[in-house]
């Protein structure tokens, strides 16, 4: 049978369809988002369970005229598949293909490029002022999942929205889910709305009621209202965004798109801020995606049949030995406590979180308040590891400034994800944090070289009271190529104090001053570099903050050149610091060159891919060492 779907090249088809073929248009979604999704890998769950939402939408509604702003975005698939990205669709994800969120390089229905949470009712309320400002009337509708909605940015701008008469909609998604089960007192409430049966059995018979009160007397009319105002309280579900000042519909099934097709064409007529409470499934449709809806939440490429995953064999990740080693310091002190962001599973505290549940503390996707928080329990002498992806801590930069640093608290920042983190692309590439935390006094920011390094960091962490520590590690585990040899080189195991690097390799023309995760590279480049007669140093310099500034002169008195290198942009960053550096003590013996990724924006593909393309290898890094060097004095002459 011919496909609906391929009929549907925009919108505009999908509404000259009929609504009851919807449903076949949803189920054939689906199995192009799981046999796409089950060879490239990406976001399963939660594009899943938005399917009807998506095509609900764009059916009652008329975009791209009208205006639909998603948040985080991965729900987004379904929406990519009718907005003519069909046939590229295959390549989501991989260098070059479409993004697994929405990308306004990509198609006019992305209004914005998107990947971080509690963004679109700020966003889409803005749009919807600019629409009245300028005398439109399209609509406007943010959605939201119910993971996102506790985030700072959505309540501030809930409190916003509803406090005006603009026309703006807002679409609930709730699937009790963030990536782990969703957390926190408004979660409770949304659960309390959707399953309690007696909540629910009220309601209706005070609903019907009150339909049948107006035939009594007036005042009998007025007083029952009263009641019903004060078992509002009680009993209306949204009573929270009635009392912001939002007309709340719902909770409607978020699968049955005859029933959202209606709702949605009935309330958009209604004037003012309105929100639409949706109940979804996340991995509708899939077995096991339905059953496991954490661990099918986003995925690697699997068997569609069996949900099984096809991993490839790989080496120990630093989020593997942060989940190991932040149990092993727990145990030794009372102390420590753990604080993610909605991340349990992706900063690997899940673990930890069976072993220490009075120690562990899941705040939901608010960066902003974990920060703050962190900063409360460091300040009575509690030690808060926040374990936070390095992109994400952007969110909480004032927190980071003012409730930490300044207070010079001892809060430990874990910072996953620190460099390009790959397949997500844009928004989640964690190449910012050097540049935007080197500036802050009193912070210090060491980057390890290797598993047992950073595990020695946590450790050393754990004992730094002085003030705040920012530990930033990659995604994956050390960055090997597998076909190129690396050189011997000293382990000196110095142990880990503030500002102290380590000499790796001792050689006389070049020193490659390397930090974190490009180490490795450096060290392969150094075997490269042997092959044609050149004799490299390598330094682990451990530190981004403070500069072990006593290496940095060493370095310069021994060789001709010095490169430095890090995962991070190099404007404000790390090897910016080193330039600053010999800026200030006048040294200008020798030949610099700053490795790191240049002033624009990375998009998404493999994190080995990106690599290349930011010149983040070891071969890129040899062939930095000899231009470097081409372009130095001689050693007579220095
Ligand atoms: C600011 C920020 N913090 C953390 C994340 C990581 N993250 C991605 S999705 C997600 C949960 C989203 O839950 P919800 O909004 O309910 O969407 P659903 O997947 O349930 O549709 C989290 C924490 C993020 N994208 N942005």
């Amino acid at each position: 049978m011919a496909r609906l779907l391929d009929q549907i090249n925009s919108p505009a088809d999908l509404r000259a369809l009929r609504r009851d073929q919807l449903p076949q248009v949803a189920q054939e979604i689906r199995d192009v988002i799981i046999q796409t999704v089950s060879k490239t890998g990406g976001h399963l769950g939660g594009s899943l369970g938005a399917v009807e939402l998506v095509l609900s939408l764009h059916y009652a509604f008329n975009t791209p005229e009208d205006h639909l702003v998603w948040d985080v975005g991965y729900q987004a698939y379904a929406h990519k598949l009718i907005t003519g990205r069909r046939d590229r669709f295959h390549t989501l994800r991989q260098l070059g293909g479409i993004s697994g969120f929405p990308h306004r390089d990509e198609s006019p229905y992305d209004l914005f490029t998107i990947g971080h949470g509690c963004t679109s009712i700020g966003t889409a309320f803005g749009l919807a002022r600019a629409r009245d400002h300028h005398g439109q009337h399209h609509k406007v509708v943010a959605i939201i999942g119910d993971g996102s909605l506790p985030g700072g940015m959505a309540l501030e701008a809930l409190n916003n929205a509803g406090h005006s008469s603009t026309d703006f909609l807002i679409i609930l998604n709730d699937n009790k889910m963030a990536i782990a089960p969703a957390t926190g007192a408004l979660s409770r409430t949304l659960n309390r709305i959707i399953t309690d049966p007696l909540y629910n059995r009220l309601r209706r018979t005070l609903e019907g009621r009150m339909q049948r009160l107006p035939k009594l007397g007036f005042r009998i009319v007025r007083l029952a209202r009263r009641v019903e105002e004060h078992l509002k309280s009680y009993l209306t579900p949204g009573l929270i965004f009635e009392e912001l000042g939002f007309r709340y519909f719902g909770p409607v099934d978020g699968h049955d798109t005859d029933q959202l097709v209606k709702t949605l064409s009935n309330i958009k007529a209604l004037p003012g801020p309105k929100i639409l409470h949706v109940i979804t499934v996340k991995g509708k449709g899939l077995s096991y995606a339905e059953q496991e809806q954490w661990k099918y939440h986003g995925v690697v490429p699997f068997d569609p049949a069996t949900g099984e995953f096809i991993k490839k064999p790989s080496s120990e990740t630093y989020t593997q030995r942060f989940g190991k080693a932040v149990i092993a310091l727990a145990e030794q002190d009372p102390a420590i406590v753990a604080i993610t962001a909605a991340m349990p599973d992706g900063t690997g505290l899940v673990e930890y979180s069976k072993r220490f549940p009075e120690r562990f503390y899941d705040v939901g996707m608010c960066e902003q308040y974990a920060v703050a928080f962190a900063a409360g329990l460091a300040k009575a002498g509690v030690k808060p590891i926040a374990a936070i992806y390095s992109t994400f801590l952007q969110r909480a930069y004032d927190q980071t400034i003012h409730d930490v640093c300044i207070q010079r608290l001892p809060v430990i920042f874990c910072l996953d994800r620190a460099g390009l983190a790959g397949d997500d692309g844009i928004t989640h590439h964690g190449m910012f944090d050097l540049a935007y935390l080197s500036p802050l006094p009193n912070l210090v920011i060491a980057a390890p070289k290797d598993l047992d390094e950073f595990e020695a960091m946590l450790q050393f962490a754990a004992r730094h009271t002085a003030g705040p520590i920012a530990i930033r590690y990659p995604r994956g585990g050390v960055l090997r190529t597998p076909a190129l040899p690396i050189v011997e080189y000293l382990d000196p195991k110095r142990p880990i104090q503030v500002g102290q690097g380590e000499w790796l390799v001792e050689g006389t023309d070049v020193a490659l001053l390397a930090l974190g995760s490009m180490v490795a590279p450096a060290l392969e480049a150094v075997a490269l570099l042997r092959q044609e007669g050149i004799s490299a140093s390598v330094i682990n310099a451990r530190w981004a903050k403070p500069l072990d500034t006593g290496l940095i002169e060493q370095a310069v008195q021994r060789h001709r050149a010095i490169v430095t290198i890090e995962e991070g942009v190099k404007r404000g960053g790390f090897g910016s610091a080193v330039l600053e550096y010999l800026e200030a003590q006048g040294i200008n013996r020798v030949r610099i060159r700053v490795v790191g990724l240049p002033d624009r924006f990375v998009e998404h593909g493999k994190r080995e891919l990106l690599l290349e393309q930011g010149g983040l290898t070891s071969p890129a890094i040899a062939e930095h060492a000899k231009s470097v060097l081409a372009q130095a004095p001689s050693l007579s002459s220095v």
